[in-house]
């Protein structure tokens, strides 16, 4: 059988390359799987270019995405890592050289997106410009989503938050597209967050849940109970974490002790402290 290859862009922008690290830290299939092997039966994914794995540097790397997104229009995936600096349009995040000048993140998210089949906004800061867009953002760090708007670019776009985002999330998406195509509206939430991974909320899943559910609240960490005063944003988070869990299924943030700190959700960082009870933040209906 013919091998049918997906070429992959991955530009990182302004993050902390948790995201990658988080990614290289899949069990299932491994990474080598993932970018040697084929990820499913008959489909490749190349990755042409990716500032943390790659070999190679400097201006063949540059000309090897330049390349792909000239060759291959409308047939690669563009993953971005991290948010867009867009003030003094964008002069704040260089990466490359084009014909001897600096190009900026924005410009290659920009150039790169509009001929891209797809785009996947990895992690917090693509998605909804997480941490480098925390107040007061004096680079004026912009979401993927927002940069496509302001230049009306329709690329379709998907959005995986998460600081970082769980392995599962990206490699099943990126697998879901290669069975079935791109998702449909149906989908995705309402945020361009995959169903599938972001449906339900951390709450309705958590093994703490009858502690809340009888009003019994930890006071302090490590206590019993639910971590609700403690800060938790369960209930208005959205992720599979408490069913899926992390690091081989090791374990998750509320399972080790701690507060899910809402990290798949707009403004996460700025919304409150972060180990401050949310009485600010309206709860949902009750599950
Ligand atoms: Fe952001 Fe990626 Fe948080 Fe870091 O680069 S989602 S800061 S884990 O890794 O973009
Ligand atoms: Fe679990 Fe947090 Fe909900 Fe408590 S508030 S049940 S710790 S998700
Ligand atoms: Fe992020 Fe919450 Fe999941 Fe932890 S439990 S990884 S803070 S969504």
């Amino acid at each position: 059988m013919d091998t049918k290859e997906y070429p992959a862009i991955w530009l990182q922008t302004a993050g902390c390359t948790g995201c990658s690290v988080s990614l290289l830290n899949v069990i299932n299939p491994s990474i080598k799987n993932l970018l040697v092997d084929e990820v499913l039966p008959g489909s490749h994914i190349n990755l042409r270019f990716h500032p943390t794995v790659m070999a190679g540097s400097g201006s063949p790397v540059i000309e090897a995405m330049v390349d792909t997104s000239e060759t291959k229009k409308k047939g690669y995936i563009l993953i971005v890592e991290g948010a867009i600096p867009t003030a003094k349009d964008g002069i704040h995040g260089l990466v490359g050289e084009k014909d001897g000048r600096p190009m900026t993140m924005k410009s290659w998210v920009e150039t790169l997106a509009a001929d891209a089949l797809a785009v996947i906004a990895l992690g917090s800061c693509a998605a909804f410009g997480g941490i480098p867009a925390a107040f007061p953002n004096p680079t004026q760090c912009r979401s993927v989503g927002e940069v496509l708007q302001a230049r009306g670019i329709d690329t379709p776009l998907i959005n995986i938050p998460g600081c970082p985002p769980h392995p599962d999330w990206f490699v099943g998406t990126v697998a879901t597209v290669l069975l079935s195509g791109l998702p449909s509206s149906e989908d995705l939430d309402e945020l361009r967050r995959p169903k599938a991974f972001y449906g339900q909320t951390i709450h309705e899943n958590c093994p703490r849940r009858a502690y809340y559910d009888e009003n019994k609240f930890a006071k302090k960490f490590g206590d019993p109970g639910c971590n609700y005063e403690l800060g938790c944003r369960g209930p208005v988070t959205h992720a599979d974490c408490p069913v899926r869990l992390w690091n081989d299924k090791m374990n998750w943030c509320v399972g080790c002790g701690a507060t899910c700190i809402g990290c798949t959700e707009p403004e996460f960082f700025d919304i409150a402290p972060l180990y401050e009870k949310i009485s600010e933040v309206a709860l949902p209906e009750e599950v």
